[in-house]
């Protein structure tokens, strides 16, 4: 099934500032506000909250992508200027609401990115499994220099994924880091040439889409929570999860497949 369907119930519901339509088993959400460098104000966030809450059956990843120039330049700061402490804290846990829905949600989910990824918009893409950059990407934390504080989750997810020092570091001194340099520290998966994101996400979401759902369940919610256990409780719970994917038909099917020479070998190109 290659047709391309607008999502029904998702997209009634969703803001201007998002677009959803499905590609065989992906559902592909595109930030849509490019004349604000889809900066995510309060309705996106909401809307991002509902689109992975609403995931229908037949899909089975999904593809995150922005319109225009840049992925996201982060928090809309028009919404800043009049909240007090208590709206500060709740606009925060909204943002983290939104992205637990995507972390740890029931498909996996790729980004691909381009231009801006800075502040909100980087930790939106941490909170994603597989991130595609084009090489026009640039990774940056302008809080500091706005005089605020990241507040979508990323204290938790970046310093997991390049450490607490880098983070310290682009927080205080404004430090960038191109979609190359992203590579080397974790932040872009996979590094392609201009215009090429999207094609190469969409490859990496069908080929995702094509696992078995238990091992997609394994990768994106065991996995890291295992990563966060002492050894003692990562290799009990590592135990379970292996019997638990490999009781399942699914696996059974794979297993045999390869064994009577039907299913792929493993290739390095
Ligand atoms: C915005 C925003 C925004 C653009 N909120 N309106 N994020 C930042 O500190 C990044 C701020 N943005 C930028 O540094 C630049 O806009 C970009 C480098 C991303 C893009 O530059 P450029 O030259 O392509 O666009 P522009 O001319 O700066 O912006 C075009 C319009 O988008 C303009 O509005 P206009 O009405 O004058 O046309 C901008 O004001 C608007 N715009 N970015 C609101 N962020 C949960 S806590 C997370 C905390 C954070 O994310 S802090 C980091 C915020």
């Amino acid at each position: 099934m290659n047709s391309t369907n607008s999502v029904g119930a998702w997209h009634e519901a969703l803001p201007a500032s998002l677009h959803a339509e499905q590609q065989g088993p992906v559902a592909i959400l595109r930030l849509r506000r490019p004349h604000k460098r889809n900066a995510l104000d309060d309705e996106t966030v909401f809307g991002i909250e509902a689109f992975f809450g609403s995931l229908p059956a037949s899909v089975a990843s999904v593809l995150l992508c922005g319109e225009g120039e840049h992925f996201s330049a982060g928090l809309d700061l028009s919404e800043l200027e009049e909240r007090d402490i208590q709206q500060g804290i709740a606009h925060s846990r909204s943002w983290h609401r939104a992205f637990e829905k995507i972390q740890f949600g029931r498909v996996p989910v790729v980004a691909a990115l381009h231009g801006a990824v800075v502040g909100g918009g980087l930790e939106l893409a941490a909170s994603t499994h597989v991130r595609v950059a084009e090489r026009s990407t640039y990774y940056a934390l302008p809080e500091g220099s706005r005089g605020i504080y990241v507040g979508g989750g990323g204290s938790v997810r970046l310093p997991r994924l390049i450490g607490v020092a880098r983070m310290m570091d682009m927080m205080l001194t404004g430090r960038t880091y191109s979609a190359e340099e992203g590579q080397a520290i974790g932040l872009t998966t996979y590094l392609v040439d201009a215009g090429k994101g999207f094609a190469k996400g969409l490859e990496l979401a069908n080929r995702i889409a094509q696992n078995a759902p238990l091992t997609n369940f394994a990768v994106t919610q065991a996995l890291p929570r295992i990563a966060e256990m002492d050894p003692g409780s990562g290799y009990a719970m590592e135990a379970l999860m292996a019997s638990i994917a490999q009781a399942d038909p699914a696996a059974k099917s794979r297993l045999k497949d390869f064994l009577q020479k039907r299913g792929p070998k493993v290739t390095h190109s």
